[in-house]
């Protein structure tokens, strides 16, 4: 797969791309059947429905089949490697599997903005520690029409002033939270079942409040560079260091 000089611009100046329709409907509905046969059998516990919710639903699901097929079965590998270049990008061996279930919020508001692997309470990264990757992928498992629906959120261009604002002060701000930086207005995506996202780690992003009818269906998988180490905060103040398939833009 090779990406149309459109897509290397998104991803170049907004941080992401959708690819429509890159996971075949049975795919999406193997997934589906699985998540909801786990929701059925486990359930889901009350006390813990908050780390669920930052880590990952059915945790006993994120290697299985139906959900790393989503990945390894589908088109995904070629986008990925198109991106990130050839033989570049260890197949990922979980998905997270993230639902965002409807609230009845009468005003709802944008998200607010993060980044992956800031140390939170409840999302697995220690305290006092980053943990970075390359690309965010998403297959997304349910039709999104319109906003406040649990939409995955961006804030376009946040990559390229996360860059600039992390070469001029440094990482360490991220381990007490979200720098004070400009943004641009955030943008909840539309999307239908099948669609799928590739973006920038350092994209910020969150999830929208859903105050629909139906629950939100997604799986993220997170990639990294052969060479990344996650410990690392090199992609973050110089954030095409690891996107092989793209030309660096001009300084
Ligand atoms: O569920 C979503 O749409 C966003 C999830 C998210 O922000 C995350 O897992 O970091």
């Amino acid at each position: 797969m090779q990406l149309g000089e459109a897509e290397k611009r998104a991803l170049r100046e907004d941080g992401y791309l959708i690819v429509p329709g890159l996971v075949a409907r049975a795919r999406v509905d193997a997934a589906l059947l699985a998540i909801n046969g786990s929701l059925g059998e486990e359930g889901i516990a009350k006390d813990r429905i908050w780390t669920l919710r930052a880590q990952t639903f059915c945790p006993e699901l994120v290697g299985a089949p139906p959900i790393l097929d989503l990945y390894a079965q589908t088109a995904l590998p070629a986008l990925a490697e198109a991106a990130l270049g050839a033989g570049n990008v260890p197949p990922p061996t979980t998905g997270q599997i993230a639902l965002r279930f409807p609230q009845a919020i009468a005003e709802p508001r944008d998200p607010y903005p993060h980044i992956d692997g800031m140390p939170g309470p409840l999302n697995g990264v220690e305290p006092q520690t980053l943990y970075t990757f390359t690309a965010l992928a998403a297959v997304f498992l349910s039709d999104i029409p319109t906003t406040f629906r649990g939409n995955f959120t961006v804030w376009p261009g946040t990559h390229r002033v996360l860059e600039a604002h992390f070469r001029a002060h440094g990482t360490a701000e991220l381990l007490q939270g979200f720098p004070k930086v400009s943004m641009p207005p955030p943008r909840q995506l539309v999307v239908q079942a099948g669609d799928v996202l590739l973006a920038h780690h350092a994209l910020a992003h969150g999830a929208a409040p859903n105050v629909g009818p139906h629950v939100r269906y997604a799986v993220f998988f997170r990639l990294a560079h052969r060479t990344h180490d996650p410990r690392s905060t090199t992609s973050l103040t110089d954030i095409w260091g690891e996107w092989e398939g793209l030309p660096r833009p001009r300084p």
